[in-house]
């Protein structure tokens, strides 16, 4: 027994969603462990299973932190999950889970559990870069080392290798059906994820390919979903605040904000928890869910953490209080974007945006200016590349969404000695090797852009055909590094023709 189950000596309103008796059996298979997945999918799903019951426990596996794992099996899988603004003192703490297990020698362990006929959902969040895409290629890396080890049989490594080994039992074992659920902000997530699937399936000897290729076609469900809430990672105030609220020690809480979202397409083959008893809003508008907000939520999100890290703000409510910053979202950055894209029923753009700011401005939360600005060689492709792509060809002003990507190569990949300060340089992202070569090998701004766009396997190759699209990088990352960034926001201004 550990000290999480005395949680009844809560000092605040514990919205404690232990389910009364047994847990339930586990039903899912989670893949991708991280503080999103903890706020968000566990909550939905505990609360689901305790308003409608079923086997919907969720068996959970962490591709590296075997310190996480081990720390929540000790506490029973039990963690809580504390809600960050001025508003509320709440937790939740759900009681969902029915194993937690990390690292490369849990893999097979995985796939086994995968394959059980219990198992009726395998579910991910292992962000944007987790999915072994060739932005090249737009599909799966064939080329990458590790997607190679999975399809040679080797012990899976890679998120798309774990799946397809795990539904290759199943098909082998039993052949009952199953979905694949993605939760990570890749546009068309359940599309996408079914065609690295597919493709992860065609490298394989035909021998295995066939009746996988048949048991996907008709066993396996892949729905679209839009995730929503604002998760930073855990910190030592949060440790210590979480104590305050329980009164007992959790190693592992989880800070979220109050607002969360989940729309989802119901096409769920083997049946699915009663998540709309957890406010879960099912739609066929998921694809307009997304690009919303891909666009107006994430895309505004890099603005945010570029532009503030190049003016040294530590948190996102920081950079929302720059009034260059501001200004730059309302007047340069939703303007491009909100002609691209289609509100879903019953939401007017007004409104988020004006719910975006809300968000944006929760200083008790303090969500950290390099969490967001992390990964965006990985993120900024989802959240940019249609924009641009419609607007060129429309001959409309792209200046705020070049802006955006060129502050980040600001932040990422400095040239000549440019200091980017703290902020940026605590960014972390998987392409960062690469790009400092590019910077090291580059004489120039355009020098950098042209290596970034056309030999960095980062984005589309599309991107850099778009008219003007990498004249107008070049021309604002030559700008920042001399002369600031307010000051290539108000070039920008003076610009942009919209
Ligand atoms: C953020 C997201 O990491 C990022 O770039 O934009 O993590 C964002 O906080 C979530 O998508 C909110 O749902």
């Amino acid at each position: 027994m550990s000290e999480m189950a005395g949680l009844t000596r809560a000092t605040a309103p514990v919205d404690a969603l232990i389910v009364k008796g047994d847990r339930p059996k586990t039903g899912i298979v989670h893949l991708g462990l991280g503080n999103f997945h903890r706020a968000h999918f566990a909550v939905y799903t505990a609360k689901a299973v305790a308003a409608a019951g079923g086997d919907w426990g969720i068996f959970a596996y962490s591709f590296r932190s075997k310190s996480l794992a081990e720390a929540l099996t000790a506490q029973e899988l039990l963690y809580s999950v504390i809600e960050f603004a001025p508003n509320t003192d709440a937790v939740a703490i759900p009681a969902i889970h029915t194993g937690a297990v990390a690292g490369p020698d849990m893999a097979d362990t995985v796939v086994a559990e995968i394959g059980k006929s219990g198992t009726k959902i395998i579910s991910m969040t292992v962000t944007e870069a987790g999915y072994s895409i060739s932005q090249k290629t737009d599909s799966l890396d064939l080329e990458s080392p590790d997607i190679q080890s999975d399809l040679a049989g080797n012990s899976p490594k890679t998120l798309i290798g774990l799946i397809v080994r795990g539904l290759q039992v199943r098909q082998r074992d039993h052949g009952s059906a199953i979905t694949v659920l993605s939760c990570d902000n890749l546009s068309s997530n359940g599309h996408r994820t079914k065609q690295l699937v597919n493709e992860f399936i065609n490298a394989l000897p035909a021998d295995e390919a066939e009746p996988l290729r048949a048991f996907v076609a008709n066993s396996v469900s892949f729905p679209n979903s839009m995730v929503d809430r604002i998760v930073p990672g855990t910190e030592e105030r949060h440790i210590k605040l979480a104590e305050e609220r329980l009164g007992v020690h959790d190693t592992s809480p989880v800070p979220a904000e109050p607002f969360t979202m989940w729309a989802l397409e119901d096409n769920f083959i083997a049946g699915r928890p009663a998540w709309e008893h957890a406010g879960v809003t099912f739609t066929n508008q998921v694809e307009r869910f997304e690009i919303m907000k891909l666009r107006l939520l994430n895309g505004a999100h890099s603005l945010l953490a570029y532009f503030g890290a190049l003016a040294d703000c530590e948190t996102i409510p920081d950079c929302r209080f720059q009034p260059f910053i501001e200004k730059s979202l309302r007047e340069g950055f939703f303007p491009e974007m909100l002609p691209t894209l289609e509100m879903p029923d019953g939401l007017t753009s007004d409104e988020y945006i004006a719910q975006l700011f809300g968000r944006w401005s929760n200083t008790v939360l303090g969500d950290k200016t390099n969490r967001v600005g992390s990964d965006g060689s990985v993120k900024l492709p989802q959240r940019i590349t249609q924009p641009v792509l419609m607007r060129t060809k429309a001959g409309k002003s792209i200046d705020f969404i070049a802006l955006t990507v060129a502050a980040w190569l600001a932040c990422v990949s400095p040239l000549n000695g440019f200091d980017p300060g703290t902020q940026a340089k605590a960014m972390k992202d998987p392409a960062l090797a690469r790009l400092l070569e590019f910077a090291a090998q580059s004489n120039s701004p355009a020098e950098l852009v042209t290596k970034v766009f056309t030999e960095g396997n980062i984005f589309s190759p599309d991107l850099a055909k778009a008219d003007g699209f990498l004249d107008l990088v070049s021309e604002y990352l030559e700008h920042i590094p001399t002369h600031g960034i307010t000051s290539a926001v108000e070039l920008a201004f003076s610009r942009q023709k919209l």
